[in-house]
């Protein structure tokens, strides 16, 4: 499964980052995007995942919301999800860059994650920009309102043409360049900033690798495509390196 290169790249790997996409959290049961049965089969994401059209009927998305957060509350994170805490302590230098909003990774003991489309368990006031408490969002009112200023909460996540969080992508795209192998797990790479992560980390000399269940735009331009569900093949690579913690000089 894992080639001669690609073990011997994560054998020897100081730093080691990781960008995942929804196809991270798909067996975990949170629907993908663009995939069969993905989320924009339903909807145009161009509907719901502006803030245009979040303006022009709020009801509306925030009802597509209200749906997405009440399936994120009842899924828990997978194999992959743990299998990417487990590597953190792993490698010396370890970042993970998520641009899923579904918080799992933190759930399964991730730390200091980058979040790159924000979290969808978050709220904020978009006339005040007063983030919303955990009692405020536990009540779901259809269209909730800030409890300062009464203007329209709206979920903390990154919508089209919209900026990433301050500092997200820098912080990436320095993990991407210093890194020895980077792993692009379970993205379409069709989303930028974000799908220019793994490019800028192959152009800066690391081994990248794609965990997907297909190839996708950007695999002409990796090392190498590993075709699977990530819930299997990221325990497996973290086999490998347990492997290698044991035989190192203690
Ligand atoms: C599995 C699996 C399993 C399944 N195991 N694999 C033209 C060219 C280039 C860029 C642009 C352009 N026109 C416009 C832009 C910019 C735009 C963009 O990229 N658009 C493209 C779509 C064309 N980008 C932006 O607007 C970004 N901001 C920006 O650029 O700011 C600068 C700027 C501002 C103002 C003016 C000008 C510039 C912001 C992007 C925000 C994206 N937001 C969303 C919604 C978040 C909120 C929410 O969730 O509600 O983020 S869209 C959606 O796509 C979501 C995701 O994070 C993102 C990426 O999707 P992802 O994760 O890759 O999922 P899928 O479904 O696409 O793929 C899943 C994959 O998993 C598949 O490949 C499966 O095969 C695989 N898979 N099961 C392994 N078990
Ligand atoms: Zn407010």
């Amino acid at each position: 499964m894992f080639s001669a290169n690609c073990l011997k790249a994560l054998s020897s790997a100081q730093s080691v980052c990781v960008l995942t996409g929804a196809g991270v959290s798909e067996e975990s049961g949170v629907p993908t995007f663009r995939s069969a049965g993905g989320i924009w089969e339903k909807f145009k994401p161009e509907d719901f995942a502006r803030f245009e059209s979040f303006i022009s009927n709020p009801e509306l998305v925030w009802e597509w919301y209200h749906y997405r957060k009440k399936v994120i509350r009842e899924v828990l994170p997978n194999p992959g999800h743990v299998a990417l805490a487990h590597m953190q302590d792993l490698v010396p230098d370890f970042t993970l860059v998520t641009q899923n909003v579904d918080g799992l990774h933190a759930r399964a003991g991730s730390r200091d994650v980058i979040e790159l489309h924000g979290n969808i368990t978050r709220s904020y006031c978009v006339e005040c920009g007063l983030f919303a408490g955990e009692e405020e969002q536990a009540v779901f009112e259809k269209t909730p309102r800030c409890k300062e200023c009464g203007g329209l909460l709206r979920p903390d996540v990154v919508w089209f043409g919209e900026l990433l969080p301050a500092g997200a992508l820098e912080k990436a795209m320095e993990a991407a360049h210093r890194c020895d192998v980077f792993l692009s797990v379970g993205t379409s790479g069709v989303v930028y900033p974000a799908a220019s992560i793994p490019l800028a980390a192959r152009n800066a000399g690391a081994y990248v690798v794609e965990i997907n269940r297909e190839y996708t735009d950007l695999s002409p331009r990796m090392n190498e495509t590993i075709i699977g569900p990530s819930g299997e093949i990221l325990p497996l690579l973290v086999t490998h390196l347990t492997q290698r913690a044991s035989h190192e000089p203690s």
